[in-house]
């Protein structure tokens, strides 16, 4: 598949190049236009086939929702990206749980770099992400549901989400904790 510049608006560009070349008089360009069908489907499902990930960087815990005498909380995440008619859902740990703090300088799972969705996406996705804090004697405590929609032009989708890029309501920063990912396209 051919690799395309960043800025995902290239795809057509073999074609608009073309038109702006073309001199002929609009009945000779007509004629002269015609493109195969097999290439004119190969464009466009390379358009459409472009695959993404979308890559989960780090978490922040801010509330751990445990008493104050406990300084780490049990927790286990899920992601459900939903595009296309198809769910992909994942659970990480896979076993067991994270224990995680509230406290700055150690409420941080770094580097987590979980792929929480590899694939072609369709004309929209809905990624949500939750996550659940284990108690034995009570009922588990959740931390905030993340819910982002995209839809529109794909390569607009593409880029770095985080907690403090988008003002007071940004939704990567959210009470009791925050959350950092990339859409990325792949080959
Ligand atoms: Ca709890
Ligand atoms: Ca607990
Ligand atoms: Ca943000």
């Amino acid at each position: 598949m051919a690799t395309y510049p960043e800025d995902g608006t290239t795809l057509n560009v073999g074609r608009y190049r073309t038109v702006e070349l073309d001199k002929r008089p609009p009945e000779a360009y007509c004629f002269d236009r015609v493109i195969p069908i097999s290439k004119e489907q190969d464009a466009m499902s390379d358009q459409e086939g472009q695959r993404i990930q979308i890559v989960l960087r780090w978490i922040q815990i801010l509330d751990n929702l445990e008493p104050f005498y406990k300084d780490t909380g049990e927790f286990v995440f899920r992601s459900k990206v939903e595009s296309g008619g198809k769910v992909h859902e994942k659970k990480f740990p896979e076993q067991g749980y994270y224990s995680i703090s509230d406290k700055p300088g150690w409420n941080r799972l770094e580097k987590l770099n979980k792929v929480l969705f590899e694939g072609v996406p369709g004309e929209s996705l809905v990624l949500e992400l939750t996550g659940e804090e284990l108690d034995q004697f009570t009922a588990n405590d959740h931390l905030d549901h993340y819910r982002r929609e995209f839809s529109g032009d794909l390569s607009a989708w593409l880029g770095h989400y985080e907690p403090v890029d988008e003002g007071s309501a940004d939704p990567e920063n959210m009470k009791t904790w925050r959350i950092c990912y990339d859409i990325l396209k792949v080959d």
